[in-house]
């Protein structure tokens, strides 16, 4: 435990902007709290493929599959140095594995929905990358070195995830009558849970203040929420669709677009495991992980194989010095 002084020089440090490294002195909430949270948005990064993995086989041309094979491929990428980052807080990838396959640890809410049609997938890269980036933009400044550091790497990618949606929607949006209707369709199921994923109101968040306090999260939940808003509000524009939200209103006081009501029930339900497509996730999950493996015994059989190489090479090269 960290005594009064040392809490003390620890805050400073955050409100001086120095990073928090994995070898310094930090209170058992801070780690705590990271650990929650980079583990967390590893599993989103990790389920997140599941929804549009769906598609791969199905995408309407073999650019659009390359595009998506890509993507989906950098969201795995994500997941890993999502977990390394949350490894250096003394948590072991395994433990935190379990704990998403045995439901304990969460993942972001939004993955629990299916993707239906193909205006899915780019209402994903528009929306739910959208707001992906904003809340990770932010953290690309949170206070521990590792998941700022990941979060850099990752902004990049996301910032290209976002656009080949757009730009799937953008050529729906100008086709026929039915692929109108199809991107429209996508806009209303995606838009109130892409809102849901920065949490609930700061009303209700219980971890916001402290983790504004740590710098951990650079902007609370509403903001984040807000600034998707006003972005989102004008995009559609281009798309030349709607949102689903007949309270959408520029406030020319405020300067920020007024929005309705979220469904805060469906959310609670989707958070404790009651989603559309929760169970299904899970299982895909701990089958994916089941079937792989034998590919992480033959990486740890080849790892034990170079060390003992290495060994006998150092060992033979002193017996020769
Ligand atoms: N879903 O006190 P707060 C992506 C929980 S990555 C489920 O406000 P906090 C890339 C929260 O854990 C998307 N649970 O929590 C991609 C807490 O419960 P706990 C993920 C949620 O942590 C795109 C309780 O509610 N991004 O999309 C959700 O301060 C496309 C109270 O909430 C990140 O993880 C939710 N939506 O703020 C991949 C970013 N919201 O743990 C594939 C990092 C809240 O105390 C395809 N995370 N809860 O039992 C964060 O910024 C924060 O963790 C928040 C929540 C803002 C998500």
């Amino acid at each position: 435990m960290l005594t009064h002084d040392t809490a003390f020089l620890f805050q400073q440090k955050i409100d001086n902007e120095i990073k928090i490294e994995p070898k310094d002195p930090m209170p058992q909430a801070y780690r705590k709290t990271n650990i929650r949270q980079i583990s967390q948005h590893a599993h989103s990064e990790i389920v997140g493929m599941l929804p549009e993995a769906n598609w791969i086989s199905r995408a309407p041309s073999l650019k659009r599959k390359a595009i998506l094979l890509a993507k989906v491929q950098d969201e795995a990428g994500h997941g890993l140095y999502l977990y390394a980052a949350a490894e250096t807080l003394g948590i072991h990838r395994d433990e935190m594995i379990n704990d998403l396959h045995s439901g304990t640890a969460k993942y972001s809410s939004i993955f629990n929905y299916p993707t239906l049609t193909w205006a899915d997938i780019g209402a994903i890269g528009w929306l739910v990358d959208g707001a992906a980036i904003l809340n990770q933009v932010a953290l690309c400044r949170t206070s521990y070195g590792p998941y700022a550091r990941a979060l850099v790497r990752i902004c990049k990618e996301e910032s290209f995830h976002q656009r080949q949606g757009f730009d799937a929607l953008l050529v729906l949006s100008k086709g026929t009558l039915q692929q109108k209707e199809m991107c429209q369709d996508a806009i209303n199921r995606w838009w109130w849970p892409s809102l849901m994923m920065f949490g609930p109101r700061d009303s209700e968040s219980t971890n916001n203040d402290q983790s504004i306090k740590w710098k951990i999260k650079r902007k609370t939940n509403d903001e984040l929420r807000q600034s998707f808003v006003n972005m989102a509000a004008e995009q559609v524009k281009v798309l030349g669709m709607t949102l689903p939200d007949a309270a959408l209103k520029w406030n020319e006081e405020s300067k920020q677009y007024n929005f309705g009501e979220i469904n805060w029930e469906e959310f609670w339900n989707v958070v404790k495991g009651k989603g559309p497509c929760n169970k299904q996730r899970l299982e895909a999950r701990k089958k994916a992980h089941e079937e792989g493996t034998w590919v992480r015994e033959a990486a740890i059989a080849y790892a034990e194989k170079k060390r003992l190489f290495t060994d006998t090479f150092k060992k033979g090269a002193l017996e020769i010095a």
